[in-house]
């Protein structure tokens, strides 16, 4: 196999092994290369397939689908012969690496665009630049025509996120602030994860008054900002941490399990039996809810195993600082900063992960100073989402704008704020320091870059797939740079 589109590639290099850090099999790997070259020769032909390209991108994304199976279901719907992948795997360095920002730029958008989609929102040229992207990683292109398409990646994705932004909004009504428990009830319960919010809808109309509690699990947590979901009762309120934390957090738990999307780890033998996928998910040897979404099965585990005997603590979280809300703010905000009580904004965002040094963001948040604040979304969170860090006269300093599906709330805020101060988003007192893990992360990365904006702090380490020769363009034009020390850049920011 070969694989080395996360960051926990094997060395920072490439999974070339028997399977991937992950745990996706050789097999696995190669049906999701196989299902690509499908997508990369019907995206030749020009087909309007777009279903297609959305569900056969966003099932090879990170740690979503591991059944050879089902990826190999879509390689049938899509009836042609792959294009041979390894002409991209083995080509020159450069040319490789912009191929893989582009693809894997584009898994990381069908995500979004599935999202929108489900919630009957498309767009046509979100769908349009799908198949136009493919094809060209069928051509023999030079460095000078990949460099716009990966920025084009970057700008198409923008517009993908605000059509996801539109469909969440208008289904669910703006997110508003947030108070959410970790503690869990007596009783039978479900743990939903994943990041499909149409999925826990359906989840709590087809629970409500069967006497069974409801709690989001890791990018499931910004749901309880969203009025049209947090006025089911049974929501109650928010289990466990980040993705990587599954194994450790669903061991033998006496609930059901409902995994929707990504970041998904395979289930232990301790609790398999409780877990249930739907969607694009899928893992071997668990249950899968198809698409009439009839959650019975799931329910009937969470009432056989009837939850906990006893009430078991925990604390409070906050959620719900969409862009609707800070912008809500914004003259309070821009009152403070002209006053000098805010002096800087960072925005600490993207991916959780398993390595030690994603403390650093725990780390650099604990240690930003008291009056400045601390914007964050996605999954990365769950480092310091924890932390109290007070408010600067009654605005919260620690600002939880949503999933990883939500940046766009991020540059929404960010144009706001350097329209108000009449400069650019470079000009403002904003740092944005981020983490990456998959490929969604990769698109919002491309997102920011196409807006041009420039001195991001990517970490904890910096994708293998990127070459010296692409690194030092994204350096020379972005300033991109890799994380260091939370002293070392808070010295060099705030003195900025
Ligand atoms: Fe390795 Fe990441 Fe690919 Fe899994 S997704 S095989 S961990 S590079
Ligand atoms: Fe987290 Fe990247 Fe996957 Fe939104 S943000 S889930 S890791």
């Amino acid at each position: 196999m070969f694989c080395f589109q996360c960051e926990q590639t094997a060395n920072c290099s490439a999974c070339s092994g028997a399977s991937g850090v992950c745990g996706k099999s050789g097999a696995a790997a190669q049906a999701q290369d196989n299902l690509t070259g499908a997508l990369i020769t019907l995206a030749g032909m020009n087909s309007k397939d777009y279903n297609l390209f959305i569900d056969g991108l966003f099932t090879t994304v990170t740690n979503v689908n591991f059944s050879v199976k089902s990826i190999e279901a879509l390689i049938q719907r899509a009836g042609v012969k792959p294009y041979d992948m390894t002409q991209i795997w083995n080509a020159d360095e450069d040319i490789r690496s912009l191929k893989s920002l582009i693809l894997f730029g584009l898994r990381g958008m069908a995500a979004y665009a599935y999202h929108a989609r489900a919630l009957g929102y498309s767009d046509d040229e979100v769908n349009a630049f799908f198949v136009k992207a493919l094809a060209a990683l069928g051509k023999d292109l030079g460095m000078d025509d990949l460099l716009p398409l990966v920025m084009e990646t970057g700008r198409v994705n923008l517009k993908c996120m605000e059509l996801l932004d539109r469909a969440n909004t208008q289904t669910y009504g703006t997110p508003s602030p947030a108070e959410v428990e970790t503690e869990i009830e007596k009783g039978p319960f479900i743990v939903i994860t994943g990041h499909d919010l149409r999925d826990l809808e359906l989840l709590l109309k087809q629970t409500e008054g069967k006497g069974i509690n409801i709690y989001t699990h890791g990018e499931m947590l910004p749901a309880h900002g969203y009025p049209e979901l947090r006025k089911y009762n049974h929501l109650k309120g928010n289990f466990g941490t980040a993705w990587q934390n599954q194994q450790k957090e669903f061991d033998s738990i006496p609930g059901a399990l409902l995994f929707t999307t990504n970041c998904l780890m395979p289930p232990k033998a301790s609790y398999i039996d409780r877990v249930f996928t739907t969607g694009l998910v899928d893992f071997e040897g668990v249950a899968h809810i198809d698409e009439a979404k009839d959650f019975s099965p799931v329910i009937k585990k969470a009432l056989d195993l009837g939850g906990y005997d006893e009430y078991q603590p925990g604390k409070t979280l906050s959620t719900g600082f969409g862009h609707g809300t800070i912008l809500g703010l914004a003259d309070k905000v821009i009152e403070s900063v002209k006053s000098g009580a805010i002096k800087h904004f960072f925005l600490v965002a993207g991916c959780d992960g398993i390595k030690s040094s994603r403390n650093y963001y725990r780390e650099f948040v604990k240690k930003t100073p008291d009056d400045t604040i601390v914007l964050t979304l996605a999954c990365g969170k769950f480092r310091f989402n924890d932390l109290d860090l007070g408010n600067i006269g009654g605005i919260p300093r620690l600002l939880d704008m949503g999933q990883c599906n939500d940046a766009y709330g991020a540059v929404k805020v960010a144009s706001a704020l350097a329209e108000a101060f009449g400069c650019s988003v470079n000009d403002l007192p904003l740092s944005l320091i981020l983490s990456w893990y998959e490929q969604k992360a990769v698109c919002i990365l491309l997102s920011l870059l196409s807006l041009g904006i420039k001195d991001i702090r990517l970490g904890p380490t910096l994708p293998a797939f990127v070459s010296q020769n692409v690194l030092k363009y994204l350096v020379e034009n972005f300033a991109i740079k890799p994380i260091t020390t939370p002293d070392e850049d808070l010295k060099a920011i705030i003195k900025h």
